[in-house]
């Protein structure tokens, strides 16, 4: 854009799209992946027609609040990203959904209105980010102060997981095969590896007794000697076993991810143990932050742009980490393109990010996009085109609306319990800690 041209960085239309994503039968504390997850996809359209894309989770929930904030957002200019939050905060959350408890299993950490307002608010945040920065002809990261870096790394996310989802249920099928054991945890990184070129392991634990878990890290270790590793079983060990793993693992973990659930369990076992302690679960909002840091309980925050409100909060977090010495990285759940080039972009700009951020985008098969975004050598190079530098692909967004449509309808709110349900009836999460 030169000096004398303008631009209506108005917005005239915000489109909303849930979509149904293929996910694989990964396991976890609460169950299995459903064959299908819900993602929204939300279109910011400006006066003069350029479209920024933003992408938060899909369920019904999260559905509720996106459609009133999307029908305040008509004539306000894409800049105006404080008075956003502001608007997100005037939308009603039904009670009933924010139970302002952690949720059972603890996933996305502690259910309030303003999270969920906050994960619906982030895919605005970057949408009108991607258009301004479209009509701009800059970068989402030149927006956010520059990158520092040319390329983000990424550890590779290893799950334990069936080779297929169970019997009777409609599901993509992929390649990867069963990993049930340490062999298969191997297996699985190698593929990993080959595939992507990730430099770095995070294995998804709480899903086997922590014994079986504690020697597929060591497998893991002999296998790629060097490579820092984490184990997360999201919080399902008591102080004691989260303890006695962290003395067992303690040469091999780059640190151990929400071993036991809540920050006064966390700090108890950060008293008693040298590896550092990561969380996407006890703090998730800036109120959990002041009795975890303080408490020590904590020494590295893995933020999530969608629970966090944005990539302008995802800094302001960096900002309250670095001052407290607590290092930050970051949290992935079940996503799309979209999520990913945001968390590059946000992430390209945080100096001291020391770790490769977590991301389960190898998992996801389908995407949005005209081009998947690229792993080499387990990192992305940083976008330099105007926006986020992806582009949707309507047909196979339509796709997967169309899926969404038609589909089962159990499907639009994940539930990891059901779905492992269908395999094993009696199964019900367990309370924690479990082990
Ligand atoms: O997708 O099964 C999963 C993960 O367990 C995810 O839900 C977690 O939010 O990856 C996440 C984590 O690090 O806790
Ligand atoms: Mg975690």
């Amino acid at each position: 854009m030169t000096a004398e041209t303008s631009c209506d960085l108005s917005i005239a239309e915000v489109r909303l799209t849930p979509v149904l994503v293929a996910d694989p039968p990964l396991l976890n504390t609460q169950g299995v992946h459903q064959p299908y997850t819900p993602r929204l996809i939300v279109e910011v359209v400006t006066a003069d027609g350029i479209t920024g894309l933003g992408e938060t989770y899909g369920d019904t929930k999260y559905l509720e609040l996106a459609r009133p904030l999307a029908d305040r957002l008509a004539g306000r200019p894409v800049t105006e990203l404080n008075g956003l939050s502001a608007l997100a905060g005037e939308v009603a959350v039904d009670p009933s959904r924010a139970s302002g408890r952690v949720d059972v299993g603890g996933l996305r950490g502690v259910q309030t209105a303003e999270k969920l307002r906050l994960s619906v608010l982030s895919a605005f945040e970057v949408a009108c980010l991607d258009a301004l920065g479209q009509a701009l002809g800059l970068p989402v990261h030149a927006l956010l102060g520059g990158r520092v870096r040319d390329a983000v790394e990424y550890s590779g996310y290893l799950f334990y997981r069936w080779a297929g989802h169970p019997e009777g249920v409609a599901g993509e099928k992929d390649d990867w095969g069963a990993a049930l054991d340490p062999a298969g945890v191997v297996a699985q990184a190698r593929a990993f590896k080959e595939r992507y070129g990730f430099r770095s392991f995070k294995l998804k634990g709480g899903v086997f007794p922590p014994d079986e878990e504690t020697a597929a890290v060591r497998a893991l270790a002999e296998a790629f000697p060097g490579h820092p590793l984490r184990l997360d079983p999201n919080g399902a060990w008591s102080v004691e076993t989260s303890l006695r793993v962290a003395r067992e693992l303690a040469d091999v973990l780059e640190y151990l991810e929400d071993p036991a659930l809540g920050t006064p369990a966390m700090a108890e076992v950060a008293a008693g143990t040298e590896v550092p302690l990561a969380t996407n679960m006890c703090v998730t909002t800036f109120a959990e932050i002041e009795e975890a840091f303080t408490r020590g309980a904590v020494q590295v925050l893995l933020c999530d742009h969608h629970y966090w409100g944005g990539l302008r909060a995802t800094r302001e977090l960096a900002a309250v980490c670095r001052a407290f010495g607590v290092g930050v990285s970051m949290h992935s759940n079940t996503h799309l393109g979209i999520s990913l080039a945001a968390m590059t972009h946000v992430a390209s700009t945080v100096p001291d990010l020391h770790h490769a951020c977590d991301t389960h985008y190898p998992w996801q098969s389908e995407d949005v996009l005209t081009e998947r975004l690229a792993f080499r050598d387990g990192t992305i190079a940083v976008p330099d085109a105007p926006g986020l530098g992806v582009t949707l692909d309507r047909d196979r967004m339509a796709a997967l609306h169309e899926r969404w449509l038609t589909g089962d309808g159990a499907l639009r709110d994940r539930d990891d319990e059901a779905a492992m349900r269908i395999a094993n009836p009696a199964w019900a999460t367990p309370t924690v800690p479990r082990w």
